[in-house]
C-alpha cells in the first residue's frame, strides 16, 4: 500500500491527469495517500465526463467486463484488545512517510521472517478462496480472522482511515480497492494486498489471482508482472542502485508492450508500514543503493492501457483512467550478503 509523488497501502499518487508527464516525482508524501485528493473533486468514476469518452475506448483492452463498480462496504471488523496496534491505529492523520531506513540487526531480521511468513501465508489462504460468487468483503472477513488468531494486526485497517483489513484490487483497480459487497466474476482478476504487524514488524506481500477462466491477454499481462517482480528481485544485493530495479521492470514490461504505473511506489518496509527508500518500478535515475540488513518492498503494477490512475471518491480506489485491465505482485525483501532474502514466502 503506498502511492508515489505522494505513496502500496498508498504506492505515490499524481495528478491522474498529468501522471504519466511527470519527470519530477517530489518526494512520496506517504504510500497510502494521494498528493492530490482528487476523489471529492472532479474525478468520481461516475461523473467524470471522460469516463464516457474512455469507457468507448475500454473495448479492447477489458473486452466483455463491466466498469468496476463501488459495492456496499460492510462495518468495521474488530481487533482484540491483547493484539499491538501499530501506532497510526486510532488517529485520524495519514502516517508520516518514514525518513529513516529500515535496516536490522539479527533480532530484527527474525521478527521480519516471522511476520513475512505470516503475511505469505495469509496471502496464500486469501488466494484459495477466489472463485466466482465469492464477495471481496467475505475475502477480507478471512484474512481478518487468520491474521488475529495468529496474533497480528492487519495492517490496512485504520491506517489512515483505510477501513478494512486488507486491499483487493480487481480488473482495472491499480490497488487500494475497498472489500465490499461485489461477487467476483468468471473471468476477473483480483490483487490481493496483505500486510500484518506482528511483534512489531510488518510484513507487505500481494498476488494477482485469477477468478474462474480468464481470457488468455489478461493472464499474459499477470504472467509478465510476475516476471517483472521476479526479474528485480534477482539483481538485488548490497550496495545495488535502487534504480536498478526500475530500468529491470521497465524492460520487461516494455517488451510486451505493457505499461508501468509511476504514481505507487515500493518502500521501506519494518517497525514502520511506509518508509524510505522509495522504490520506483519505471527508468529513473534516482540515488542510493541497498545496505546489507535492509528490507524493503518491490511491487510493480502494469496496465494494458493507461497507466494514469483516478481515485474514487471513497479516496482510495484507484482504477486506471482508461478501465484498462491492472495487474500487480509484491514481497516484502531482506537484502543479504549475496543477494536478497524473500521474506514473503511460505
Ligand atoms: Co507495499
Amino acid at each position: 500500500m503506498l502511492c508515489s509523488s505522494s505513496s502500496s497501502l498508498r504506492p505515490h499518487l499524481l495528478l491522474s491527469s498529468i501522471g504519466d508527464g511527470l519527470s519530477h516525482f517530489s518526494k512520496p508524501l506517504h504510500p497510502f495517500i494521494p498528493i492530490f485528493n482528487l476523489g471529492n473533486m472532479h474525478f468520481s468514476i461516475k461523473s467524470s465526463i471522460n469516463d464516457l469518452f474512455f469507457n468507448k475506448r475500454k473495448a479492447g483492452l477489458n473486452v466483455n467486463k463491466k466498469q468496476l463498480q463501488p459495492g456496499k462496504v460492510s462495518p468495521c471488523l474488530s481487533v482484540p484488545d491483547q493484539i499491538a496496534r501499530p501506532p497510526y491505529v486510532g488517529t485520524k492523520f495519514f502516517p508520516e512517510f518514514g525518513t529513516g531506513s529500515e535496516v536490522h540487526d539479527m533480532k530484527g531480521v527474525e521478527c521480519m521472517r516471522a511476520s513475512g511468513k505470516l503475511a505469505a501465508q495469509v496471502l496464500q489462504h486469501a488466494g484459495t478462496l477466489v472463485k466466482p460468487g465469492i464477495t471481496t468483503d467475505e475475502i477480507d472477513m478471512a484474512v481478518h480472522q487468520m491474521i488475529i488468531e495468529n496474533g497480528a494486526y492487519p495492517s490496512p485497517l485504520g491506517y489512515g482511515g483505510f477501513p478494512k483489513s486488507v486491499c483487493t484490487s480487481v480488473n482495472e483497480c491499480i490497488c487500494h480497492g475497498i472489500p465490499d459487497s461485489r461477487e467476483l466474476e468468471n473471468g476477473d482478476i483480483i490483487n490481493i494486498d496483505v500486510t500484518v504487524y506482528l511483534n512489531g514488524y510488518h510484513g507487505d506481500t500481494s498476488k494477482t489471482f485469477l477468478c474462474g477462466d480468464v481470457d488468455d491477454k489478461a493472464k499474459k499481462l499477470v504472467e509478465v508482472t510476475q516476471e517483472c517482480l521476479l526479474k528485480a528481485i534477482s539483481i538485488c544485493a548490497p550496495g545495488v542502485e535502487f534504480n536498478k530495479i526500475g530500468k529491470m521492470i521497465q524492460k520487461h514490461a516494455d517488451k510486451f508492450k505493457f505499461g508501468v504505473v509511476r504514481q505507487f511506489v515500493g518502500h521501506g518496509v519494518g517497525r514502520v508500514f511506509h518508509c524510505e527508500p522509495v522504490v520506483y518500478h519505471y527508468r529513473n535515475n534516482e540515488r542510493g543503493r541497498m545496505v546489507l540488513g535492509q528490507t524493503f518492498t518491490i511491487e510493480p503494477m502494469l496496465t494494458m492501457g493507461s497507466t494514469n490512475p483516478v481515485i474514487w471518491s471513497d479516496n482510495w480506489t484507484a482504477v486506471t483512467q482508461d478501465m484498462s485491465l491492472s495487474a500487480q505482485f509484491e514481497h516484502t525483501l531482506l537484502v543479504t550478503e549475496n543477494g536478497v532474502e524473500i521474506l514473503t514466502q511460505c
